[in-house]
């Protein structure tokens, strides 16, 4: 394998991530649209640097040309969840589909790292369409809480400001902040279920206000002006008293009516 050609050999990996990070957006932006609730909270991801796999070459004597065999994060997928339990509904998710095929699994949630490390790793084969034709690669997808991601971050700039020399003081200190995270992962468990009644009303009324005024705008185009004023302002007193049950209402007899003109917002 030809190290001038890294650009090129790097391009599938670029592709896979650019793909994933479309698919794992849209399911996150799917199930909010359909009003529930979305275990994933954000997407990240990148493609290692020519720099970062030679110095993995380098500490785990690895062949520049098996290195696409044996580094097997060289994409890599962050997943970002609210709270634990999702982390393993996206697990699930991910077992579920027919674009990937599970190569290996490493649960660093219940079995944490020495360093206070927490995530759950997936490590999937994933097929590229390239101009090459059809390039099979693997992807390291990381599912982890916002909490778990906040101390991952501070600590790896950490380990990379100190390499293998981190002082033990702040090792320690490190291993405790960890602890706190997993304290605070779990006090935000025991909220869960009020936090995501919370946010399914908020979906809830959003995607409701949109389709209500939507189908206003189009009653304006089809009905009499002075009915479909009298339903706006209908519409702006029920959205001010904040309740949700009675803007709901409101949309179904509103469907009502629109019918009736062919002017629902759906068509
Ligand atoms: P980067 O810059 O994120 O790419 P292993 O031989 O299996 O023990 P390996 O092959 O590194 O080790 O796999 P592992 O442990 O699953 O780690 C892969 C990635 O997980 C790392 O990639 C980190 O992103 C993350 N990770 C693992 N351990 C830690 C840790 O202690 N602290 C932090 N902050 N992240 C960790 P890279 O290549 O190290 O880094």
């Amino acid at each position: 394998m030809d190290i001038q050609l890294w650009r090129e050999l790097l391009e599938p990996y670029e592709l896979a991530v650019e793909e994933l990070m479309v698919k794992f957006n849209h399911l996150m932006i799917a199930s909010r649209k359909a009003g529930g609730y979305a275990p994933i909270e954000q997407v990240h991801g990148r493609v290692k640097t020519i720099s970062s796999i030679l110095e993995k070459c380098q500490k785990k004597g690895i062949e520049f040309d098996e290195f696409e065999e044996k580094v097997d994060d060289i994409a890599g997928i962050r997943i970002i969840c609210q709270f634990v339990e999702d982390i393993y509904k996206v697990v699930e998710i991910i077992r579920n589909r027919t674009d990937m095929r599970i190569r290996s699994e490493k649960d660093y949630i219940s079995n944490n790292k020495e360093s206070g490390y927490r995530s759950y790793h997936v490590n999937v084969y994933y097929t590229v369409e390239s101009l090459k034709g059809p390039k099979e690669i693997q992807v390291e997808i990381q599912i982890r809480t916002l909490a778990m991601n906040f101390w991952a971050i501070i600590e790896h700039s950490l380990q990379y400001k100190y390499k293998e020399n981190m002082p033990v003081a702040l090792r320690e200190r490190l291993q405790t902040a960890a602890e706190a995270i997993n304290v605070l992962d779990e006090q935000m468990a025991s909220v869960r279920e009020e936090i995501m009644d919370a946010q399914n009303s908020f979906n809830i009324k959003a995607n409701m206000v949109s389709e209500i005024l939507t189908t206003i705008q189009n009653l304006y185009k089809v009905a009499n002006k002075r009915e479909v004023v009298k339903i706006q302002e209908e519409f702006f007193r029920i959205y001010n008293e904040g309740d949700l049950n009675e803007l709901v209402r409101f949309g179904k007899e509103l469907d009502v009516i629109a019918e009736g003109y062919r002017a629902q917002s759906l068509n």
